[in-house]
């Protein structure tokens, strides 16, 4: 073979190499490109740290939503991952506490790692209460069992044949209203709700009652124009229960099965909170039995300190069950244990995310796992 016939050859051998890597890789491409289009690293969706966006916001807080959804990681592991801030002090306990002896100092660490994690002063004592029980009746001398003798106590006094499901029965109009003080995710859990009920064949209906502002109501209505759900939305300042009421009507009306009330968190001072609650508790039960649920959203980043507004709503409002919000950008998830304890709620949700499906049925099981183990 000449100098000349060698290259021909060279030259047809690339060229036929690359007819064959060229589909492959131009293939390779396009699979990048629709998986960053449909939500890109899961990593990278772990924004939003709990800060309040303002309703004038709402634009971007309602693409985040519906653009980035999360539904190929599995609820377990999601709800672990994104617990890393609660999960931390346990971590750092059960670091401390390998080949040690169960002694005073151990039970110190374990009580303070409960408050630190803002389960609350009751709640502690009744944990240590418990797995003090559980390590006597096992015999045990070790510290290192202590993690997982919490994690059991965790969830059985969480379990407790409390009914966490939501109240619909399809066919006739059911209403859900969210209610909490401003910021903790009232607005956003709608959305995640309407998604999720959408998802399992139930049609929804959106009421804006908060007539507080107009941005909120606008944020709900573009939300619903994406996904298909009307909104029934009043004037600004205008009476909420009166949208409440007419929402329902129009639920009854157009044969759909689930209204969400959107409320306000705040009113014009001179007006009582409390009083506009449960005004539109009223009105939706003029149409009896639709009022199933009165969702409490809880911000679990405020710990604790929410406790005090949550027992506010909860004697004022008869609330059926908590949403716990941005438990991912919180080390206080502890704080579920008091919640229930304290105000007797089951908590029933919890979110996770900004996305439209960091909506997580609450588990006691799964969340101990999730925090202890
Ligand atoms: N990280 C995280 N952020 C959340 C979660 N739920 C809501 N948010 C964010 O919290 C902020 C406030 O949410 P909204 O739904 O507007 O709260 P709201 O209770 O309706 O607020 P007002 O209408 O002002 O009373 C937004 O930035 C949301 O994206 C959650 O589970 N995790
Ligand atoms: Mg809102």
């Amino acid at each position: 073979m000449d100098t000349a016939e060698t290259i021909i050859f060279v030259s047809i051998f690339a060229l036929a190499a690359l007819l064959i890597a060229l589909p492959r890789m131009l293939g390779r491409r396009e699979r990048r490109r629709r998986d960053t289009a449909a939500g890109g690293d899961p990593e990278s969706k772990e924004s939003g740290r709990g800060e309040s966006v303002p309703a004038d916001g709402s634009e971007s807080v309602v693409s985040r939503l519906t653009e980035a959804p999360d539904s190929g990681v599995p609820g377990r592991r999601r709800l672990r991952d994104r617990l890393g801030k609660s999960r931390a002090p346990f971590a750092g306990m059960r670091g401390r506490l390998k080949a040690r002896q169960l002694d005073d100092e151990a039970w110190d660490d374990l009580e303070e790692t409960l408050l630190l994690a803002d389960v609350g002063v009751l709640s502690t004592a009744r944990l240590l209460d418990g797995v003090r029980d559980r390590a006597r009746a096992e015999g045990r001398s070790e510290a290192d069992g202590l993690p997982a003798l919490l994690q059991a106590e965790i969830t059985e006094q969480l379990d407790d044949d409390v009914d966490r499901t939501l109240r619909l029965d399809a066919g006739r109009p059911n209403a859900w209203i969210l209610v909490g003080v401003n910021g903790v995710g009232k607005t956003t859990t709608a959305a995640k709700l309407a998604t999720r009920e959408l998802a399992s064949g139930h049609s929804v209906l959106f009421a804006a009652a908060d007539t507080f502002r107009a941005a909120t109501a606008d944020q709900l209505a573009e939300w619903g124009a994406r996904v298909g759900v009307d909104v029934i939305r009043g004037q600004e300042g205008g009476d909420p229960g009166a949208v409440a009421f007419d929402a329902v009507q129009a639920a009854g009306a157009r044969g759909i099965d689930l209204v969400l009330v959107d409320t306000a968190g705040r009113l014009h001072t001179k007006v009582n909170l409390m009083e506009e609650l449960k005004k539109i508790g009223r009105v939706v039960e003029r149409t009896p039995g639709a009022l199933r649920e009165v969702l409490l959203v809880l911000d679990a980043t405020t710990g604790q300190n929410g406790l005090a507004q949550a027992r506010e709503f909860a004697d004022a409002v008869g609330v059926t069950g908590v949403v716990l919000t941005k438990l991912d950008g919180s080390a206080k998830g502890g704080v579920v244990l008091a919640i229930e304890a304290e105000l007797g709620v089951p908590v029933k949700l919890v979110g996770v995310g900004e996305t439209a499906d960091d909506l997580v049925d609450f588990d006691p099981a799964e969340f101990a796992a999730a925090l202890v183990g």
